[in-house]
Protein backbone atom coordinates (compact mmCIF):
# COMPACT_ATOMS: atom_id res chain seq x y z
CA UNK A 1 0.00 0.00 0.00
CA UNK A 2 1.46 3.55 -0.84
CA UNK A 3 1.61 5.72 2.43
CA UNK A 4 1.93 9.71 2.38
CA UNK A 5 3.26 10.84 5.28
CA UNK A 6 1.69 14.06 5.99
CA UNK A 7 1.90 14.08 9.94
CA UNK A 8 4.73 16.40 9.95
CA UNK A 9 7.93 17.60 7.79
CA UNK A 10 9.68 15.75 11.04
CA UNK A 11 9.10 12.87 9.72
CA UNK A 12 11.66 13.31 6.10
CA UNK A 13 14.27 10.49 6.69
CA UNK A 14 18.08 11.24 4.90
CA UNK A 15 18.33 11.63 1.53
CA UNK A 16 21.42 9.17 -0.33
CA UNK A 17 23.90 12.32 -0.47
CA UNK A 18 22.98 12.92 2.93
CA UNK A 19 23.92 9.22 3.90
CA UNK A 20 26.72 9.38 1.75
CA UNK A 21 28.27 12.40 4.03
CA UNK A 22 27.40 10.93 6.97
CA UNK A 23 29.05 7.58 6.25
CA UNK A 24 32.30 9.48 5.28
CA UNK A 25 32.39 11.84 8.08
CA UNK A 26 35.31 13.36 9.73
CA UNK A 27 34.64 13.39 13.37
CA UNK A 28 36.39 14.87 16.87
CA UNK A 29 35.43 15.43 20.60
CA UNK A 30 32.97 17.99 19.82
CA UNK A 31 33.12 19.04 23.68
CA UNK A 32 37.10 19.97 22.51
CA UNK A 33 35.84 21.77 20.07
CA UNK A 34 37.96 19.36 17.72
CA UNK A 35 35.08 18.01 15.44
CA UNK A 36 35.96 19.29 12.45
CA UNK A 37 32.30 19.11 10.92
CA UNK A 38 30.49 20.53 13.31
CA UNK A 39 32.71 23.27 13.22
CA UNK A 40 32.25 23.59 9.51
CA UNK A 41 28.33 23.33 9.79
CA UNK A 42 28.45 26.07 12.60
CA UNK A 43 30.45 28.05 10.10
CA UNK A 44 28.24 27.66 7.32
CA UNK A 45 25.02 28.11 9.05
CA UNK A 46 26.05 31.53 10.75
CA UNK A 47 27.19 32.24 7.06
CA UNK A 48 23.72 31.53 5.78
CA UNK A 49 21.92 33.56 8.49
CA UNK A 50 24.23 36.32 8.72
CA UNK A 51 24.88 36.08 12.10
CA UNK A 52 28.75 36.15 13.65
CA UNK A 53 28.72 32.59 15.39
CA UNK A 54 26.00 29.26 16.00
CA UNK A 55 26.16 26.19 18.02
CA UNK A 56 25.24 22.85 16.89
CA UNK A 57 21.99 21.30 19.25
CA UNK A 58 20.09 18.57 19.39
CA UNK A 59 16.76 19.41 18.12
CA UNK A 60 14.37 22.64 18.02
CA UNK A 61 13.26 22.35 21.61
CA UNK A 62 16.84 22.10 22.80
CA UNK A 63 17.53 24.88 21.24
CA UNK A 64 14.75 27.48 22.28
CA UNK A 65 15.21 26.68 25.68
CA UNK A 66 19.36 27.26 25.28
CA UNK A 67 18.49 30.34 23.79
CA UNK A 68 16.02 31.35 26.72
CA UNK A 69 18.66 30.06 29.32
CA UNK A 70 21.11 32.44 27.81
CA UNK A 71 18.73 35.91 27.55
CA UNK A 72 16.87 35.61 30.96
CA UNK A 73 18.23 34.74 34.55
CA UNK A 74 15.82 32.99 36.94
CA UNK A 75 12.71 35.25 37.58
CA UNK A 76 12.90 37.24 34.28
CA UNK A 77 10.23 37.78 31.85
CA UNK A 78 9.52 36.32 28.15
CA UNK A 79 6.99 37.71 26.05
CA UNK A 80 5.78 35.07 24.04
CA UNK A 81 2.34 34.50 21.61
CA UNK A 82 -0.21 32.63 23.10
CA UNK A 83 -0.21 29.95 19.93
CA UNK A 84 3.62 29.74 19.97
CA UNK A 85 5.21 26.12 20.32
CA UNK A 86 7.75 27.83 22.59
CA UNK A 87 4.62 28.24 24.88
CA UNK A 88 2.38 24.92 24.10
CA UNK A 89 4.82 22.09 23.10
CA UNK A 90 8.16 22.44 25.23
CA UNK A 91 6.97 21.65 28.65
CA UNK A 92 7.26 24.98 29.91
CA UNK A 93 10.90 24.01 30.05
CA UNK A 94 11.24 27.77 30.37
CA UNK A 95 9.77 27.86 33.45
CA UNK A 96 10.56 24.34 34.64
CA UNK A 97 14.25 24.83 33.97
CA UNK A 98 14.85 27.84 34.13
CA UNK A 99 12.97 30.15 36.45
CA UNK A 100 11.76 32.44 33.14
CA UNK A 101 8.26 33.68 33.81
CA UNK A 102 6.31 33.44 30.03
CA UNK A 103 3.82 36.43 29.18
CA UNK A 104 1.96 34.89 26.88
CA UNK A 105 0.25 37.90 24.47
CA UNK A 106 -2.00 36.72 21.22
CA UNK A 107 -1.27 35.51 18.25
CA UNK A 108 -3.12 36.83 15.26
CA UNK A 109 -4.01 34.44 12.74
CA UNK A 110 -1.45 35.54 10.55
CA UNK A 111 1.41 34.63 13.30
CA UNK A 112 2.26 37.90 14.54
CA UNK A 113 1.97 39.49 17.68
CA UNK A 114 0.76 43.34 17.78
CA UNK A 115 2.83 45.95 18.85
CA UNK A 116 0.49 47.58 21.23
CA UNK A 117 0.05 44.11 22.84
CA UNK A 118 3.66 43.84 23.34
CA UNK A 119 3.92 47.13 24.21
CA UNK A 120 1.92 46.51 27.24
CA UNK A 121 3.33 43.64 28.13
CA UNK A 122 6.89 45.50 29.25
CA UNK A 123 6.52 45.68 32.88
CA UNK A 124 7.83 49.06 34.49
CA UNK A 125 10.87 49.13 36.78
CA UNK A 126 8.98 48.25 39.83
CA UNK A 127 10.12 46.01 43.12
CA UNK A 128 6.62 44.01 42.33
CA UNK A 129 7.33 42.97 38.97
CA UNK A 130 9.69 41.02 37.34
CA UNK A 131 11.88 41.99 34.75
CA UNK A 132 11.03 41.98 30.90
CA UNK A 133 14.05 40.65 29.47
CA UNK A 134 13.10 39.18 25.82
CA UNK A 135 10.39 38.62 23.31
CA UNK A 136 9.81 35.85 21.30
CA UNK A 137 8.58 35.07 17.28
CA UNK A 138 7.71 32.22 15.62
CA UNK A 139 8.16 32.09 11.94
CA UNK A 140 6.75 30.20 10.39
CA UNK A 141 4.37 30.09 12.71
CA UNK A 142 3.45 26.48 12.92
CA UNK A 143 -0.51 26.54 14.58
CA UNK A 144 -0.87 30.15 12.74
CA UNK A 145 -1.74 28.26 9.43
CA UNK A 146 2.69 28.08 8.74
CA UNK A 147 2.29 31.48 8.02
CA UNK A 148 5.89 33.79 7.44
CA UNK A 149 6.22 36.82 9.35
CA UNK A 150 7.36 39.40 7.00
CA UNK A 151 11.20 41.54 7.21
CA UNK A 152 9.06 44.74 7.67
CA UNK A 153 7.19 43.14 10.20
CA UNK A 154 10.22 41.49 12.03
CA UNK A 155 12.06 44.51 12.08
CA UNK A 156 9.65 46.79 13.22
CA UNK A 157 8.51 44.60 16.78
CA UNK A 158 12.37 44.29 17.16
CA UNK A 159 12.80 47.66 16.68
CA UNK A 160 10.52 48.58 19.73
CA UNK A 161 11.76 45.63 21.83
CA UNK A 162 15.12 47.12 21.77
CA UNK A 163 14.19 50.38 22.20
CA UNK A 164 12.37 49.13 25.52
CA UNK A 165 15.34 47.22 26.51
CA UNK A 166 14.42 43.94 25.51
CA UNK A 167 16.28 41.44 23.63
CA UNK A 168 14.57 38.94 20.77
CA UNK A 169 14.59 35.39 19.90
CA UNK A 170 12.93 33.86 17.11
CA UNK A 171 12.29 30.18 17.33
CA UNK A 172 13.02 29.88 13.08
CA UNK A 173 12.16 26.39 12.98
CA UNK A 174 11.30 26.56 9.36
CA UNK A 175 12.58 29.99 8.83
CA UNK A 176 14.01 28.64 5.39
CA UNK A 177 10.27 27.92 4.19
CA UNK A 178 9.57 31.53 5.17
CA UNK A 179 12.36 32.80 3.18
CA UNK A 180 11.57 30.50 0.03
CA UNK A 181 7.73 31.97 0.70
CA UNK A 182 8.14 35.21 0.90
CA UNK A 183 11.16 35.47 -1.78
CA UNK A 184 13.56 36.89 0.22
CA UNK A 185 17.38 36.12 1.66
CA UNK A 186 17.16 34.45 4.81
CA UNK A 187 19.44 36.95 6.36
CA UNK A 188 17.03 39.62 5.79
CA UNK A 189 14.33 37.72 7.91
CA UNK A 190 16.70 37.35 10.90
CA UNK A 191 18.99 40.52 11.16
CA UNK A 192 16.87 42.23 13.59
CA UNK A 193 16.60 39.40 16.02
CA UNK A 194 19.27 39.00 18.45
CA UNK A 195 19.13 34.84 18.18
CA UNK A 196 17.37 32.54 16.03
CA UNK A 197 17.10 28.74 15.99
CA UNK A 198 16.13 26.92 13.04
CA UNK A 199 16.03 23.08 12.30
CA UNK A 200 17.88 21.05 9.82
CA UNK A 201 15.47 17.92 10.80
CA UNK A 202 12.28 19.20 9.02
CA UNK A 203 11.97 20.17 5.86
CA UNK A 204 15.84 20.08 5.26
CA UNK A 205 15.36 16.17 6.02
CA UNK A 206 18.68 16.18 7.80
CA UNK A 207 17.62 13.40 10.91
CA UNK A 208 18.80 15.19 13.73
CA UNK A 209 19.90 18.57 14.77
CA UNK A 210 19.34 22.45 14.88
CA UNK A 211 21.31 25.27 15.13
CA UNK A 212 21.31 28.56 17.63
CA UNK A 213 22.76 31.31 15.62
CA UNK A 214 23.79 34.70 17.48
CA UNK A 215 26.71 37.11 18.08
CA UNK A 216 29.68 35.39 19.43
CA UNK A 217 29.04 36.67 23.24
CA UNK A 218 25.39 35.22 23.03
CA UNK A 219 26.95 31.64 20.95
CA UNK A 220 29.38 31.16 23.99
CA UNK A 221 27.03 31.74 26.70
CA UNK A 222 24.58 29.28 24.66
CA UNK A 223 27.73 26.69 24.70
CA UNK A 224 27.83 26.80 28.12
CA UNK A 225 23.69 26.99 28.76
CA UNK A 226 23.56 23.55 25.77
CA UNK A 227 26.32 21.77 28.38
CA UNK A 228 24.50 21.86 31.65
CA UNK A 229 20.74 21.17 29.93
CA UNK A 230 23.22 17.59 28.77
CA UNK A 231 23.68 18.87 25.12
CA UNK A 232 27.32 18.47 25.01
CA UNK A 233 28.15 15.60 22.26
CA UNK A 234 30.80 13.74 21.28
CA UNK A 235 31.71 12.73 17.58
CA UNK A 236 28.53 14.67 16.14
CA UNK A 237 30.09 15.44 12.68
CA UNK A 238 28.29 12.14 11.50
CA UNK A 239 25.05 14.28 12.44
CA UNK A 240 26.51 17.79 10.91
CA UNK A 241 27.22 16.06 7.39
CA UNK A 242 23.66 16.01 6.77
CA UNK A 243 23.29 19.27 8.03
CA UNK A 244 25.62 20.58 5.73
CA UNK A 245 23.64 18.17 2.77
CA UNK A 246 20.82 20.21 4.59
CA UNK A 247 21.93 23.29 4.24
CA UNK A 248 23.66 23.08 0.48
CA UNK A 249 20.90 21.59 -1.09
CA UNK A 250 17.79 21.39 0.77
CA UNK A 251 16.77 24.85 0.95
CA UNK A 252 15.97 26.52 -2.31
CA UNK A 253 13.62 23.25 -3.19
CA UNK A 254 10.93 24.20 -0.78
CA UNK A 255 8.99 25.92 -2.94
CA UNK A 256 8.02 22.67 -4.22
CA UNK A 257 6.30 21.36 -1.11
CA UNK A 258 4.28 24.60 -0.84
CA UNK A 259 3.40 24.18 -4.29
CA UNK A 260 1.66 20.76 -3.24
CA UNK A 261 0.69 22.04 -0.33
CA UNK A 262 -1.44 24.77 -2.32
CA UNK A 263 -2.44 21.93 -4.80
CA UNK A 264 -3.75 19.84 -1.98
CA UNK A 265 -5.76 22.85 -0.46
CA UNK A 266 -7.13 23.27 -4.12
CA UNK A 267 -8.38 19.79 -3.86
CA UNK A 268 -9.45 18.83 -0.86
CA UNK A 269 -11.62 22.37 -0.71
CA UNK A 270 -13.43 20.99 -4.07
CA UNK A 271 -14.38 18.19 -1.81
CA UNK A 272 -18.55 19.05 -0.19
CA UNK A 273 -18.19 19.74 3.75
CA UNK A 274 -14.05 20.27 3.74
CA UNK A 275 -12.92 23.31 4.40
CA UNK A 276 -8.97 24.20 3.85
CA UNK A 277 -7.40 27.28 6.16
CA UNK A 278 -4.88 29.35 3.75
CA UNK A 279 -1.78 28.08 2.76
CA UNK A 280 1.66 30.39 2.64
CA UNK A 281 4.13 27.77 2.99
CA UNK A 282 3.91 23.67 3.72
CA UNK A 283 1.82 23.47 6.00
CA UNK A 284 -2.17 22.82 5.58
CA UNK A 285 -4.86 23.11 8.18
CA UNK A 286 -8.49 21.53 7.14
CA UNK A 287 -11.88 20.37 8.69
CA UNK A 288 -15.22 19.45 8.34
CA UNK A 289 -18.42 21.10 8.12
CA UNK A 290 -21.83 21.16 6.89
CA UNK A 291 -24.81 18.99 6.33
CA UNK A 292 -22.72 16.98 3.69
CA UNK A 293 -20.71 15.41 6.78
CA UNK A 294 -21.64 12.22 8.31
CA UNK A 295 -18.06 11.32 9.96
CA UNK A 296 -16.31 12.31 13.46
CA UNK A 297 -12.42 13.96 13.13
CA UNK A 298 -11.32 10.38 14.69
CA UNK A 299 -12.97 8.88 11.99
CA UNK A 300 -11.56 10.36 9.31
CA UNK A 301 -8.24 10.07 10.87
CA UNK A 302 -8.95 6.61 11.07
CA UNK A 303 -10.21 6.20 7.36
CA UNK A 304 -7.21 7.63 6.12
CA UNK A 305 -4.75 6.24 8.01
CA UNK A 306 -6.51 2.59 6.71
CA UNK A 307 -5.83 3.68 2.77
CA UNK A 308 -1.82 4.74 4.13
CA UNK A 309 -2.54 8.79 4.39
CA UNK A 310 -1.36 9.80 7.50
CA UNK A 311 -2.77 13.29 8.89
CA UNK A 312 -2.39 14.69 12.25
CA UNK A 313 -6.12 15.30 14.17
CA UNK A 314 -5.64 18.34 15.93
CA UNK A 315 -7.57 20.85 18.90
CA UNK A 316 -11.21 21.55 18.08
CA UNK A 317 -11.74 18.88 15.03
CA UNK A 318 -8.90 20.36 12.67
CA UNK A 319 -6.56 18.18 10.82
CA UNK A 320 -2.57 19.19 9.72
CA UNK A 321 -1.07 17.83 6.91
CA UNK A 322 2.35 19.19 5.72
CA UNK A 323 4.21 18.80 2.80
CA UNK A 324 8.06 17.41 2.31
CA UNK A 325 10.13 15.98 0.48
CA UNK A 326 9.13 12.37 0.41
CA UNK A 327 5.45 13.60 -0.85
CA UNK A 328 5.24 13.65 -4.80
CA UNK A 329 2.72 15.14 -7.26
CA UNK A 330 1.02 11.35 -7.40
CA UNK A 331 1.25 11.30 -3.85
CA UNK A 332 -0.87 14.60 -3.43
CA UNK A 333 -3.78 13.16 -6.01
CA UNK A 334 -4.04 10.02 -4.36
CA UNK A 335 -4.34 12.16 -0.92
CA UNK A 336 -7.17 14.30 -2.04
CA UNK A 337 -8.99 10.61 -3.48
CA UNK A 338 -9.11 9.25 -0.49
CA UNK A 339 -10.25 12.36 1.55
CA UNK A 340 -13.29 12.05 -0.96
CA UNK A 341 -13.53 8.27 -0.47
CA UNK A 342 -13.27 8.28 3.06
CA UNK A 343 -16.14 11.14 3.47
CA UNK A 344 -18.34 10.10 0.52
CA UNK A 345 -18.11 6.60 1.61
N1 LIG B 1 7.14 20.91 15.89
C1 LIG B 1 6.65 19.57 15.64
C2 LIG B 1 5.82 19.07 16.84
O1 LIG B 1 6.33 19.47 18.04
C3 LIG B 1 4.40 19.49 16.79
C4 LIG B 1 5.84 19.54 14.38
O2 LIG B 1 5.56 18.43 13.92
O3 LIG B 1 5.49 20.61 13.83
N2 LIG B 1 9.45 25.22 16.94
C5 LIG B 1 8.49 24.95 16.04
C6 LIG B 1 7.80 26.08 15.35
C7 LIG B 1 8.15 23.62 15.76
O4 LIG B 1 7.18 23.37 14.89
C8 LIG B 1 8.84 22.58 16.42
C9 LIG B 1 8.49 21.14 16.17
C10 LIG B 1 9.84 22.92 17.35
C11 LIG B 1 10.13 24.25 17.58
C12 LIG B 1 10.59 21.87 18.13
O5 LIG B 1 11.48 21.15 17.36
P1 LIG B 1 11.95 19.68 17.83
O6 LIG B 1 10.83 18.75 17.52
O7 LIG B 1 13.18 19.45 17.00
O8 LIG B 1 12.27 19.75 19.27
Amino acid sequence: MRIVDLRSDTVTRPTTAMREAMYRAEVGDDVFGEDPTVNRLEELAAERLGKEAALFVASGTMGNLVALLTHCERGDEAIIGDRSHIYLFEQGGMAALGGIVPHPIPNQPDGTLQPEDIEQAIREDNVHFPRTRLLCLENTHNICDGMPLPVEYTRQVAHLAHKRGLRVHLDGARIFNAAVALRVDVRELVKDVDSVMFCLSKGLCAPVGSLLCGDRAFIAGARRARKVVGGGMRQAGVLAAAGIVALEQMTERLEEDHARARRLAEGLADIPGVRVGPVATNILYFWLDGPAVNKTPEEVVTGLAQRGVLVLGRELGRFRAVTHYWVSDEDIEYVIAAVREVLLS
